[in-house]
């Protein structure tokens, strides 16, 4: 597997999945968005709209509180679904494969369509424990291209930017595990043709609670 360390604990794979797999998790991530536990687009603290369709599988991250729960109480009061063993296996491959270990018990699910982006933040509402540790945070990219921001632990920290394409992880932990980093747009049309995909699904790992 090709692996470039972007920044020290920061790992771009770049193709880490093969388009068998990408075509399979494309159609599970599908049902999972029109599933009977649906994506919806969050509403955050200060009333903002987010600029995705998401859904958290195995714990709700709730975006008036920026914190975790069982169901999605600042929506419709529904349980997260469970995230599927294969996904779970998934992140932990992925991380053993840049020497981290992660027993991801919870992800987010994004959909991008052509107008989505995500503002520059950082993935704090884990336990300290769980930061502390530099449990890191795998994310793997579908369908269209991503203009992906990478920064610092600083807001104000200079930005890099990586296009995350279809099929590629982005692994970040032990020192990079608080970088800022957000999606400022995604290219329409890069999709690979056989995903028969408009947009971009985009999977985030991260484990709640690191217990020693
Ligand atoms: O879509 C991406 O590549 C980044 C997603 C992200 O930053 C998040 O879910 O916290």
């Amino acid at each position: 597997m090709n692996v470039v360390e972007v920044a020290p604990g920061a790992f771009h794979l770049p193709r880490a999945l093969s388009l068998d797999r990408q075509r399979a998790l494309v159609d599970r991530c599908r049902a999972l968005v029109d599933g009977e536990v649906p994506a919806y687009v969050p509403v955050v603290r200060g009333g903002g709209k987010m600029h995705v369709r998401m859904l958290c599988l195995g714990r709700h991250w709730n975006g008036q509180r920026y914190a975790y729960e069982p169901t999605r109480t600042d929506f419709d009061g529904l349980p997260a679904p469970a995230l599927p063993e294969h996904f779970r296996a998934l992140a932990r491959t992925c991380a053993e494969s840049v020497g981290m270990t992660l027993d991801a018990d919870l992800c987010i699910l994004n959909f991008y369509d052509g107008d989505g982006r995500m503002g520059l933040h950082q993935d704090k509402d884990e336990t300290p424990a769980s930061i502390a540790a530099g449990l890191p945070v795998v994310s793997i990219s579908l369908g269209d291209t991503a203009r992906f921001l990478f920064g610092g632990l600083k807001r104000r920290d200079p930005v890099q930017t990586l296009l995350l394409e279809s099929g590629d992880a982005f692994i970040f932990g032990g020192a990079a595990r608080l970088r800022y980093h957000g999606v400022s747009r995604t290219i329409p049309g890069t999709a690979p043709a056989e995903l028969a995909l408009a947009g971009r699904f985009n999977l985030t790992f991260r484990q709640y609670d690191h217990k020693n």
